[in-house]
């Protein structure tokens, strides 16, 4: 490892961030310091976009793209700048390429709805993965029964990587979008992104990525990507629910109809018919989520005064040193690949004990991970599992908090352990 990450690595303490986050000060059953581990399920926020929203409460609230008052154009400049400050973030051209959406859900219905619609027919084929997260499956699904296009899937390898040699076969002239997560929310699975992007672009298809669990986590460059569309949720980078953003190339949002009918999305309205507005309001219909919008740019800014690359190195240590932990508790099986190939996500099963008491029993512990099928069925389906127990962390995760889950699983084990028969 070259010096200069060497040091960072050594320098990178989450203390120096946990004083931010209230929430994580927090203790659960009287007297069990909170082990905050499902972040992929949704992060904590710092204080400093939970002041945001106070401020813009406070402060600066009004309707945005209405009223000609000082204070609608205080808030029309706030949720501007967060525009400004998600572009930034992601690398992408243009201010209209950037879409305020309520989440991942949001985008990629958008997509389904607007370009598959209007781009779809019988017989075309929508190319997925068998790893992916509900919202990136029945959209299309529903899209496939409008138009009778056809679904297809790149499978998985048993430790849960993508079968690249599959795209052989399965991209060609039909194919016409290609949608992936980044990385896995159950694996943690990182898709070689850019490999597949560029493949799908050699047979004409457009590319959408779900960064739900990426770009909170790793350096997302949409312009270096050459991805047609992403979604992300704020709630999952420290910014408020209700709040995502769908990123989509200028030429392809400026061809696709609008999604939701109403205010703001339009040029002109007569009782009978409407002309579409200009990007990006054409696809923010109604009041937007003024406030979360403005905080998830508090969130970036927060984002960056931490550095997505060290972000994603401390993860990684989190990460290898849970697989370590783990691997040391009898009858744990861990799903997913090697801890250098994924993100900070390790979803594991125990011998004879179900996911769901698993996961209770942490919680007596002050643990918080997630148990169940988290919005994949197929994905368990392929490995042959109805649930698993997953713990995902963030930066401000400590590695005493992973040799804790460690303990609490040896501990656990104990009280399942099988009884020998007692001879009367
Ligand atoms: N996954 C999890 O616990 P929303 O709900 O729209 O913010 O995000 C949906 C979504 C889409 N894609 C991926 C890869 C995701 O992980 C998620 C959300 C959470 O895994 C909640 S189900």
């Amino acid at each position: 490892m070259p010096p200069g990450i060497l040091r960072s690595v050594m320098s990178f303490d989450p203390e120096n961030y946990r004083k931010d986050f209230p929430i994580l000060g927090r203790v659960i059953h009287g007297d069990r310091p909170l082990v905050y581990l499902d972040n992929a399920a949704s992060t904590q926020r710092p204080r400093q976009v939970l002041e945001s929203i106070v401020d813009t409460y406070e402060n600066h609230y009004a309707n945005v793209h209405r009223g000609i008052h000082q204070l609608a154009q205080d808030a029309d400049d706030r949720y501007e700048a967060a525009r400004e400050k998600v572009r930034a973030f992601l690398g992408a051209a243009a201010l209209e390429e950037i879409i305020f959406t309520s989440g991942t859900t949001g985008g990629i219905n958008l997509v389904a709805r607007c370009w598959g619609d209007a781009n779809l027919r019988e017989g075309d084929e929508i190319l997925l993965t068998e790893m992916e997260h509900h919202s990136n499956l029945v959209p299309w699904q529903q899209l496939a029964a409008r138009t009778g296009a056809v679904l297809r899937h790149i499978p998985l390898t048993d430790d849960g990587r993508l079968q690249l040699d599959a795209l052989e076969e399965l991209l060609g002239k039909k194919t016409k979008i290609v949608a992936f997560a980044a990385v896995s929310n159950v694996l943690g699975t990182i898709a070689p992104a850019k490999e597949i992007i560029r493949r799908a672009h050699e047979v004409g298809a457009v590319a959408l990525v779900d960064g739900a669990q990426s770009v909170p986590h790793q350096k997302t460059d949409v312009a270096e990507l050459d991805c047609d569309f992403l979604a992300l949720s704020g709630h999952k980078m420290l910014g408020p629910t209700g709040i995502g953003v769908l990123y989509g190339k200028r030429e392809l949002l400026a061809a696709m109809p609008p999604f939701l009918g109403g205010g703001s999305m339009i040029k002109e309205v007569h009782l009978d018919h409407f002309s579409p507005g200009e990007l990006p309001g054409k696809f923010e219909a109604g009041t937007p989520p003024i406030v979360p919008a403005i905080a998830l740019g508090a969130a970036i800014d927060y984002l960056a005064g931490v550095g997505l690359e060290a972000i994603q190195r401390h993860e990684r240590q989190l990460t290898i040193r849970a697989h370590e932990v783990l691997g040391r508790v009898a009858g744990v099986r861990i799903w997913g690949p090697a801890p250098e190939r994924k993100a900070g996500i390790v979803s594991f099963t125990m011998d004879r004990i179900h996911a769901h008491d698993v996961a209770q029993l942490l919680d007596r512990q002050g643990i918080a991970v997630r148990a169940g099928h988290h919005c994949a069925m197929p994905l368990h389906a392929r490995f042959g599992v109805s649930a698993t127990v997953r713990a995902s962390f963030y930066f401000y995760n400590t590695l005493e908090e992973v040799e804790k889950l460690g303990e609490a699983l040896e501990q656990l084990k104990d009280v399942f352990r099988p009884r020998k028969k007692v001879a009367k």
